[in-house]
């Protein structure tokens, strides 16, 4: 870790003693068993964080509530004044963020600090519109009457967050339900558990210096049974849950047992299509940054490739070359393109996946396999593969959180390439090669892709935070981050104000005493 940066990273985050597990997050972060963290990198212990046990998560439940009490009475310019601030720490503290993000998590150092820059980014959005939660004005039916609605701060809320993007999933959230006036209850991955403790220090600090109350942000760490607490707890009427579509049904049927909203981001199991008409250069780079950025762990990342029958050689051939070139090791060395994955039940579901496709009839043609020797002690690298598939095949059907991408072939117009490209369970997102203006039309037309993001020359990962983020089906309908994406950490309230001696009902109604 030494040799990486990681001790002074630590350091500066203020987390030097991490290793002994007695660095934690707040007052209000756990004194249950200590989870360990290794790194996928070097697979050296970064450092231990205790559990939440039950009545841990009872005094963070009381804190949130109480502090939620102050936070939802000041002004949203103000709440937004210490979102400013937190920003403002988020900018100083980009580097060792990003480097400790790549070393827990294995993105490369590069998709680290641009994971911090979208917690910065979505702090500005959130800024801007803690000055913007507007609610829209109606013209009653009655005379003397005057209608409107506003949003008011909707309560503690839930985020559940998952270990592939560790930091920023968390800030889409929190930054828009704190400016909402709402606090939050944070559950991070237990497979990241140390850049968790490290936002939430960083949180607690700036809050603490401004006098808002500690309970605003809190975390909590463990497994599903914590997550539990959350989901079964009516104290909490939103939990955002981002995840594997199978956490995510669960997340659901529990929480809507007590009528409670969810904000769900889960699967997804994205395609480009190629076209006659694409530019082979940009959708080479588009495909295997989709397919082979954060060694194919982005819930965004490229499954499947659907390539037009006339077109088919030439983009296989490039991308094939353009495989031989990745250089697979440590992530935090700026040389390598492809880090390794999370931890070995990743690599065991990855060599799952092609043992499978070609058990059902596919043909790999960049064939993948475990790394072995020097810089690979960890266990967790893996070459990125590509199998020659079907849609059809139950594997393709899947989503597999690795660098596994599906090649296959379509003929005639590009509506089949679409029937191809909605053929699966999950909608999260999309993209077309293409220069042909009604391809690209009837891509995103009703007809076309049914995801929630659907691209036209631009791969399908690396959204920006203005557009709202999430997907349909399986993945979940949920959308966070940019756009109007802040009305559900918020309670609506439709106001109807009579300002005459007369009481005339809705509807016309005659009601004469
Ligand atoms: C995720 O993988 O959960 O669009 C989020 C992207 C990133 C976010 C991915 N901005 O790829």
């Amino acid at each position: 870790a030494e040799k990486f940066g990681i001790k002074q990273a630590l350091k500066d985050l203020g987390l030097a003693d991490i290793n002994d597990g007695t660095s934690t997050g707040s007052d209000f972060f756990g004194s249950g068993e200590l989870i360990e963290s290794y790194s996928p990198v070097d697979g050296a212990l970064i450092g231990k964080v205790k559990a939440t046990t039950k009545e841990d998560y009872e005094r963070v439940m009381s804190a949130a509530t109480e502090g939620f009490k102050t936070w939802r009475s000041m002004p949203a310019p103000q709440r937004g004044e210490i979102v400013r601030k937190f920003n403002e720490e988020l900018r100083r503290l980009k580097e060792p963020l990003g480097r400790l993000v790549s070393y827990e998590m294995g993105k490369s150092y590069q998709e680290g600090l641009g994971e911090v820059q979208e917690m910065i980014d979505i702090c500005d959005f959130a800024v801007g519109l803690s000055r913007q939660l507007y609610g829209l004005t109606m013209h009653s039916e009655r005379p003397g009457h005057r209608m409107y609605e506003q949003y008011h701060p909707l309560g503690v809320v839930g985020i559940i967050s998952a270990f592939n993007f560790p930091v920023a999933v968390w800030s889409w959230n929190t930054a828009l339900a704190w400016v909402c006036g709402d606090a939050c209850v944070w559950k991070g991955s237990e497979k990241t558990p140390v850049t968790s403790v490290a936002c939430q220090k960083i949180a607690a600090r700036v809050f603490k210096e401004n006098g808002v109350p500690e309970g605003i942000s809190c975390l909590v760490t463990g497994d599903y049974k914590v997550g539990e607490m959350m989901t079964s707890d009516k104290r909490m009427p939103l939990i955002s849950a981002t995840g594997s579509t199978r956490m995510g049904k669960i997340v659901a049927s529990k929480v809507a047992e007590r009528l409670g909203k969810t904000l769900l981001e889960l699967g997804g199991n994205n395609a480009i299509i190629v076209t006659p008409d694409a530019d082979i250069k940009m959708t080479v780079i588009g495909a295997v940054f989709g397919a082979v950025g954060t060694a194919g762990q982005r819930c965004t990342s490229t499954r499947r490739l659907i390539i037009h029958e006339s077109m088919y050689d030439k983009v296989k051939d490039a991308i094939v070359a353009a495989y031989k070139q990745l250089k697979i090791g440590n992530p935090l060395d700026e040389k390598n393109h492809v880090g390794p994955l999370i931890d070995k039940d990743a690599v065991k579901n990855y060599q799952n996946a092609l043992t499978k496709v070609v058990e059902e009839g596919g043909n790999l043609i960049v064939e993948g396999g475990v790394l072995q020797g020097e810089g690979y002690e960890s266990g967790c690298y893996v070459k990125p593969a590509i199998a020659e598939a079907e849609n059809s095949f139950e594997i393709v059907q899947h989503e597999t959180f690795a660098p596994v991408l599906y090649m296959m072939k379509y003929s005639g117009s590009v509506e089949n390439a679409i029937d191809l490209q909605n053929g699966v369970n999950q909608g999260l997102s999309s993209a077309i090669m293409t220069n042909n203006l009604r391809e690209a039309e009837y891509f995103l037309s009703v007809n076309g892709s049914d995801c929630g993001i659907a691209n036209v020359n631009i791969g399908t990962s690396g959204a920006e935070i203005g557009g709202a983020f999430g997907g349909e089906k399986e993945t979940g309908g949920g959308r966070e981050s940019g756009s109007d994406a802040w009305k559900v950490y918020m309670r609506r309230q439709t106001n109807t104000i009579n300002y005459t001696t007369e009481l005339p009902l809705a509807q016309g109604i005659k009601f004469d005493l």
